[in-house]
């Protein structure tokens, strides 16, 4: 039996004791079933919380320092059991094995980074004597309380444990629901976790679709943290703003990449490769409008198609895989859909364009599309598959305005041989993370810096200290020691 059996995984979660009602959950890389998952409802998320709840108190008042040792010893973990790991990630999500490294290595990094600051966030004295005068005053970060997470299926390991670790380490208890396609892989992390030494009733995961268990997680949470589409965000940020607690929302982008013609164009071809179909671009960073200097269009494109039609798109779990499956038949459904109706309103398709049920049920070609007009969805919207459009330009002003000509804000990155320059203009894209020569890299490298979206793309910021003090309660001590104020 493998190290994360399914079967054997369900004992992590937390189900009262009862008979559940359950689905099945499919292998995306040949559509069979994978594992049938148990459905929580309200009354398991309750049990949850209640035990959640209960050992908080305990947690809030360890020493920190305790804490951020279970955490690197998860961060250890998450290497010694990788093999395993990704072998379940991979069968589960579809993914290609090295998109399931890249997840741990977050994953880990993210662990250890708040384990390396937690402590210094929690006793930050510039934070903590706000106002040296009549009175001594000094500020509590206390914790939140349990803290809810709702996690989607593109990242099932790393947007399952990024927040909790934070919310955790911050003196937090947690109740998480993953997405139904990728539950296991948090029991996984989950399993690891108590493996390293955080008390069972430290962290929950309550498995069952969004509305039975998502309803009542938002309603018990002190605090939620909710990544996924903007139409299920803003459910359940009404649900919070009813239940009067406040919440952080990922909920994805269409974001842009700007290339001059100064730029080193190999270069830029790589990084942009990886940009629009890491994780067969099912990322709420990926690239899916790309601008392109008329002085370099023509040979960029070349390069960028004849560079699409290498990647290996394969239902292997070696690492030679360089682009898995789409999850699922609807994100299939989704991806086609958008890639038609740009077609019938005059878009070119320079490659892909195409499902590949040759390769596995659910995979589609790498794409790249030219002049794609207003009025296809695809435009506008997020296709969260492995589809770009590239687009010309000739003007800084026009090509910063149409960058910024979206409801979303999420990432963007420009290549430019001028690093200065590059930065002047990600300074004037409306985005929460801006790139020069590279694609993504705060949300993957720099854990120190914050990351999230403007406009549609969400609220809040995870990594950093944004991303730890939204979990705690400041507490404002006053002590008046010398005398009367009058
Ligand atoms: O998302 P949902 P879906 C985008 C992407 C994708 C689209 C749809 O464009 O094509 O969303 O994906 C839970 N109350 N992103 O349908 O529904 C659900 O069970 C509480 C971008 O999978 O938002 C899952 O755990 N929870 C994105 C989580 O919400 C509810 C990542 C996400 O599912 C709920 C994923 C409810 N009423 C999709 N309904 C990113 N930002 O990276 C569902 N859920």
């Amino acid at each position: 039996m493998s190290r994360f059996d399914p079967a054997d995984l369900r004992s992590e979660a937390t189900l009262a004791d009862r008979d559940h009602e359950t689905m099945t959950v499919e292998a995306p890389f040949t559509g069979d079933e994978f594992a049938t998952l148990p459905l929580g409802d309200e009354r398991d998320v309750e049990t949850a919380f209640d035990a959640a709840r209960e050992a908080q108190g305990a947690w809030e008042a360890r020493d920190p320092a305790e804490r951020a040792d279970i955490l690197l010893e998860f961060h250890d973990l998450l290497f010694e059991e990788s093999g395993p790991l990704l072998d379940l990630m991979v069968e589960e999500s579809g993914k290609a094995r090295r998109h399931g490294y890249e997840e741990l290595l977050d994953a880990a990094l993210c662990a250890r980074h708040y384990a390396y600051r937690a402590e210094g966030y929690l006793a930050d004295e510039s934070r903590k004597s706000p106002m040296p005068g009549l009175v001594d005053v000094e500020v509590n970060y206390r914790a939140k309380g349990v803290v809810g997470v709702i996690s989607p299926w593109n990242y099932p390991l790393t947007l399952a444990v990024s927040d909790a670790v934070a919310a955790l380490l911050a003196g937090n208890t947690v109740v998480l629901k993953p997405a139904e396609q990728t539950t296991y892989t948090a029991l996984a992390a989950l399993r690891l976790l108590r493996e390293a030494g955080l008390p069972r009733d430290v962290f929950h995961v309550v498995p069952g679709t969004g509305p039975d268990v998502g309803e009542s997680l938002v309603a018990n949470s002190d605090y939620l943290c909710f990544t996924g589409s903007g139409a299920t965000g803003s459910i359940v940020a009404a649900q919070a703003g009813e239940h009067l607690i406040d919440c952080s929302l990922e909920l994805g982008g269409k974001n842009p990449a700007v290339v001059f013609p100064d730029a080193d164009l190999d270069k830029a071809v790589r990084g942009l490769i990886r940009g629009c179909f890491t994780n067969a671009g099912q990322l709420c960073i990926a690239v899916e409008r790309l601008y392109v200097h008329e002085d370099v269009r023509a040979e960029f494109t070349e390069k960028f198609v004849a560079a699409a039609e290498r990647l290996d798109a394969r239902a292997g779990d070696d690492w030679g895989v360089e682009m898995g499956s789409l999850v699922s038949a609807d994100q299939l459904e989704k991806v086609s859909s958008h890639v038609e109706d740009a077609r019938d309103a005059g878009a070119e398709v320079l490659t892909g364009g195409e499902a590949l049920p040759e390769v596995g049920p659910y995979f589609y070609a790498p794409t790249v599309l030219t002049d794609v007009t207003g009025e296809a969805d695809l435009h506008d919207q997020e296709t969260f598959g492995p589809v770009v459009s590239v687009y010309g330009f000739e003007d800084t002003d026009e090509v910063v305005a149409r960058a910024n000509d979206s409801e979303y804000g999420l990432n963007a990155s420009v290549w430019s041989g001028d690093a200065e320059r590059g930065r002047e203009v990600a300074r004037r894209i409306d985005c929460g993370t801006a790139n020069v020569n590279e694609a993504y890299a705060p949300a993957f490298i720099a854990h120190d810096a914050p990351m999230g979206g403007m406009g549609d793309s969400g609220v809040g910021r995870r990594h950093g200290p944004d991303g730890f003090y939204r979990f705690t309660e400041p507490q404002t001590l006053a002590t008046q020691e010398r005398g009367e104020i009058d």
